[in-house]
């Protein structure tokens, strides 16, 4: 064993021990003091990486998500724990109500979703151990669900009528202060920070490192609006109605994922191609600005690009055969996101005047984006820029441990401590440094 095989083995001791921490005997809490119940796209790059230690583990991941799935087809965003108090997370199951609409299951959740990574992790977990996933029939289970997932997503949000997902809040990007955001979110009025009762700001540095209270207060404000219309998508549009490019990437490559599913379940895959590639065009089509090199959101309201640059613009990355890639690469591995001269990627563009190191999705670095950036530059390949993002990845975890961000710049750890999706996705890098690309 060399050296470094020491410390890697060490890494992925580390990172099963924070999987193992964090385990609640269903699913996987994303930090245990941050964010106690359970997370809609934390759970998909979570099973991503629990597939190597146990993949019936991250079967059940999967499984407990979707068993809250609601009758719409919708995930939501967070599926509440019944144990927990409910004052432990803010917005808890008391504001969001979502026993109150017919169609929701018996667990409360939010109404809100996430980014659609969820097939492409079914997909990659059923790779782990195709006899035994087989046998327990997982993907037949999982198929039907997860085409009314899509189906959701394809019928309710195409506010913009041109083949691309609508988000209404910004919470459902993933990325939830991003700057991308500012603009569009100035028409919302924030409600006054004495209707907060925020639990997120507690701790050292909290405060200089989580969304502002006029952020939060515009958040509690779009998320009260959309409850208080039942929930219901189309017609009509929220203050925030956004397409998003990495939502839109993600729901491509999950297509393509569903389409390895239906075989496996009996069903059809041409109609999934289909659509992946439908998805593909409108995201170019739509998105794209060649002068800029990148993918932008398009606010509905105004029906123009929002010209910020966030990692979300370079996500598109991750979707195969995308002709726009070259650009991709190039934007990346300029000024603005300084790849491979930083640790991993940033979230946003590092020459902004709003870029702020150690701000959440201002700035930090993210484990998950920085992971979907490898797999894309994999997907089209960029062997070495690839290389050299997952040994920024390996080197970082390594010197700062499994925080839920760091700072690009220096490398220092900020936001909560034993970050699941972090830990699970180092050791993602670990196991299977290779990973297949769609067209071997
Ligand atoms: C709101 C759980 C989630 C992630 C999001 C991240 C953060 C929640 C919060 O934590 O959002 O959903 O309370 O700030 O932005 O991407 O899924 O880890």
């Amino acid at each position: 064993m060399t050296a470094l095989d020491d410390v890697h083995a060490r890494l992925a001791a580390d990172a099963r021990e924070v999987l193992r921490a964090n385990w609640v005997g269903r699913y996987t809490v994303p930090s245990r003091r941050l964010y106690p119940h359970q997370w809609s796209w934390d759970s998909a790059f979570i099973a991503l990486g629990v597939r190597h230690l146990d993949p019936a583990r991250a079967e059940q991941e999967l499984e407990s998500l979707l068993s809250a799935q609601w009758a719409d087809g919708r995930i939501p965003h967070i599926v509440f724990d019944p144990a927990i108090a409910p004052e432990a997370y803010f917005p808890g199951p008391a504001f969001w109500r979502s026993a109150d609409i017919v169609g929701s299951p018996d667990v409360a959740t939010t109404g809100l979703v996430q980014p659609p990574i969820h097939a492409w992790a079914a997909w990659e977990t059923f790779r782990a151990d195709p006899d035994r996933s087989r046998a327990r029939a997982f993907l037949v289970r999982m198929y039907p669900k997860l085409v009314a997932w899509h189906a959701y997503l394809t019928r309710c949000r195409d506010a913009g009528g041109r083949g691309l997902v609508s988000l209404v809040h910004p919470w459902e990007s993933g990325m939830d202060n991003s700057p991308a955001w500012d603009e569009v979110l100035r028409r919302v009025q924030p409600l006054p920070v004495t209707e907060l009762s925020r639990h997120d700001l507690t701790g050292a540095g909290a405060a200089q490192e989580r969304p502002t209270d006029v952020d939060y207060g515009r958040y509690i404000r779009l998320a009260a609006d959309y409850r208080d219309q039942g929930y219901r998508d189309l017609p009509g549009r929220g203050a925030f109605t956004v397409e998003d490019p990495l939502t839109n990437a993600l729901l491509a490559v999950s297509e393509l994922a569903l389409a390895g599913i239906a075989t496996e379940a009996g069903a059809e895959a041409g109609p999934h191609r289909m659509r992946a590639q439908q998805l593909a065009r409108a995201l170019v089509e739509v998105l794209f600005d060649p002068q800029a090199r990148t993918f932008f959101p398009r606010d509905l309201h105004t029906g123009a690009l929002v010209r910020v640059y966030s990692v979300a613009g370079l996500a598109p990355l991750v979707v195969p055969g995308l002709p726009v890639a070259g650009d991709l690469v190039k934007t990346a591995l300029g000024e603005r996101f300084g790849l491979g001269t930083v640790h991993l990627v940033p979230s946003a563009d590092l020459t902004a005047p709003t870029f702020e190191a150690s701000r959440y999705w201002r700035g930090p670095a993210w484990y998950n984006t920085a992971w979907l950036l490898w797999r894309g530059l994999l997907e089209h390949g960029e062997l070495d820029t690839a290389e050299a993002l997952r040994r920024s990845m390996l080197v970082t975890a390594g010197r700062s441990g499994f925080r839920e961000y760091v700072d690009p710049l220096t490398g220092r750890g900020a936001g909560a401590t034993q970050f699941s999706w972090s830990a699970a996705l180092v050791l993602d890098l670990l196991t299977d440094p290779h990973p297949r690309a769609w067209q071997r």
